[in-house]
C-alpha cells in the first residue's frame, strides 16, 4: 500500500514538556517518524508526498476560530517579546466550569489556555507547517482510498486524536484521523468506522463526531480512571443525538495482557462488521506495545502483524493513520508488522 509521509515534520521539533511539574525530553520526537519511514523503505514501501490541500476539510472537523489561531500562534507568540523566539510556551490557565471561553482574551498564554486542554502539548516554531503537512497527508492517503485503492497509510507527526473540535492536547494539534474520515464522507462512503488502537482514549476524535452517524467511533484503550487523558473514554459514552449507538468505548485496566487486547479487538470489529461502514480508518498508535515508556499494555512486536491480518479480514477500503507511540526505536517494526499483516491476509 502506498504511504503519505510528511516531509515538514521534523519541523515540528520542541525540546521539552513537563512531567511531575519538571521539564523532561519531548517523548513525541522527529526520530518517531523517521524509524517508520526507514521501515517502510527497508521493507520495499513506496512513500510519496501529500497530494491534496486539507484547507477546506479541515474546517469541516475544527472551528475556524481555532484554526485562525493555531496557524498563527508561534508568530503571536514572538511578536509578544522576540526573545520567544527561544522559548517553549505553555498555557497556564484554562476556562473549565462556569469561566467563558467565548471571548477570546488579549493575553497570548490566556489565548493558548483556551485552546488547550493540557500543558503537554509543547509548540515550535514549525508547528504549523508540520501539522497542516500532516493533516495534507492524512488527506491524500483518504482519496487515494477513495478513488480504489484497498488500503494507505499516513505517515506523519505531531500525532493528531487528542485534538478535538476546537483545541490541541496530548501532543496533537489536527485531528488527522477526523481529516482522513472526512474526506472519506465527502468522497462517497456512506458511513466511515474509525477504529482508535492507541494506548490513550481519542477524545478529540470521539468529541469531533459524538452526534453524528455517518462516522462510526471506537477506541481500544487504557481505562481513563487511571490513564490519560483521564476526562473522557469511559464504557458510557455511547454517542448522543442522531450519533446515540455510534460511538463504542472499550476501556481495558493498565497492565491488560495481550489477549485480553485481542479479545476487545474482536468486539471491535465485530461492531464494525454490523455497522454497514463502506471505509475503515485505523487511528494506528502503537503505545500499546509492551516496550512503550509512558504506557502499560503489553502487546509485542509480532501481535501487531496479528492486528494488521485482523483488519484485513474485515474487508473494507482502510486508511492507516499513525498516532502515538514512545518506544521510538522500535515504532517501525511494529508500524509496518501491521501494514504488512494486513497486506498479508
Ligand atoms: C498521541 C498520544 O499518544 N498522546 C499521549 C499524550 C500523553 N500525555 C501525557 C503523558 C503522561 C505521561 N506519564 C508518564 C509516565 C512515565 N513514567
Ligand atoms: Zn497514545
Amino acid at each position: 500500500m502506498i504511504t503519505f509521509h510528511n516531509p515538514l515534520h521534523q519541523g515540528h521539533a520542541p525540546v521539552h514538556e513537563f512531567y511531575r511539574g519538571e521539564r523532561v525530553p519531548c517523548f513525541e520526537k522527529p526520530a518517531r517518524v523517521d524509524y517508520v519511514e526507514e521501515a517502510l523503505r527497508l521493507r520495499g514501501h513506496d512513500l510519496a508526498a501529500p497530494d491534496v490541500d486539507s484547507a477546506a476539510v479541515l474546517s469541516e472537523v475544527h472551528s475556524q476560530r481555532y484554526l485562525a489561531f493555531l496557524q498563527t500562534a508561534w508568530q503571536q507568540w514572538v511578536s509578544v517579546d522576540p526573545a520567544n523566539a527561544a522559548v517553549q510556551p505553555f498555557p497556564s490557565v484554562w476556562p473549565v466550569r462556569t469561566l467563558r471561553s467565548d471571548v477570546e482574551p488579549d493575553n497570548f498564554v490566556a489565548r493558548l489556555g483556551l485552546y488547550s486542554m493540557d500543558n503537554g502539548t509543547p509548540m515550535a516554531a514549525g508547528t504549523w507547517a508540520a501539522a497542516k503537512a500532516g493533516a495534507d497527508a492524512a488527506a491524500s492517503a483518504a482519496a487515494r482510498v477513495a478513488q480504489g485503492a484497498r488500503a494507505s497509510f499516513c505517515c506523519t507527526r505531531p500525532p493528531g486524536h487528542h485534538a478535538g473540535p476546537d483545541f490541541m492536547g496530548g501532543y496533537c494539534f489536527l485531528n488527522n484521523a477526523a481529516v482522513a474520515a472526512q474526506v472519506l464522507r465527502n468522497q462517497g462512503a456512506g458511513r466511515v468506522a474509525l477504529l482508535d488502537v492507541d494506548y490513550h482514549h481519542g477524545n478529540g476524535t470521539q468529541s469531533i463526531f459524538y452526534e453524528r452517524s455517518d462516522v462510526l467511533f471506537i477506541s481500544i484503550h487504557g481505562d481513563p480512571r487511571t490513564e490519560y487523558p483521564f476526562y473522557l473514554g469511559h464504557a458510557d459514552e455511547t454517542g448522543a443525538g442522531q450519533g446515540a449507538g455510534f460511538n463504542l468505548n472499550l476501556p481495558l485496566p493498565a497492565g491488560t495482557s495481550a489477549a485480553t487486547w485481542f479479545s476487545a479487538l474482536e468486539a471491535a470489529c465485530q461492531r464494525i462488521a454490523s455497522s454497514g461502514a463502506d471505509a475503515l480508518v485505523i487511528s494506528l498508535g502503537l503505545d500499546a506495545f509492551e516496550g512503550d515508556p509512558i504506557s502499560r499494555f503489553a502487546l509485542a512486536s509480532e501481535d501487531f502483524t496479528r492486528l494488521g491480518k485482523r483488519l484485513a479480514r474485515l474487508g473494507l477500503p482502510t486508511v492507516f493513520v499513525l498516532e502515538g507511540g514512545y518506544a521510538a526505536a522500535e515504532l517501525g517494526t511494529n508500524a509496518v508488522n501491521v501494514l504488512d499483516g494486513f497486506e498479508q491476509a
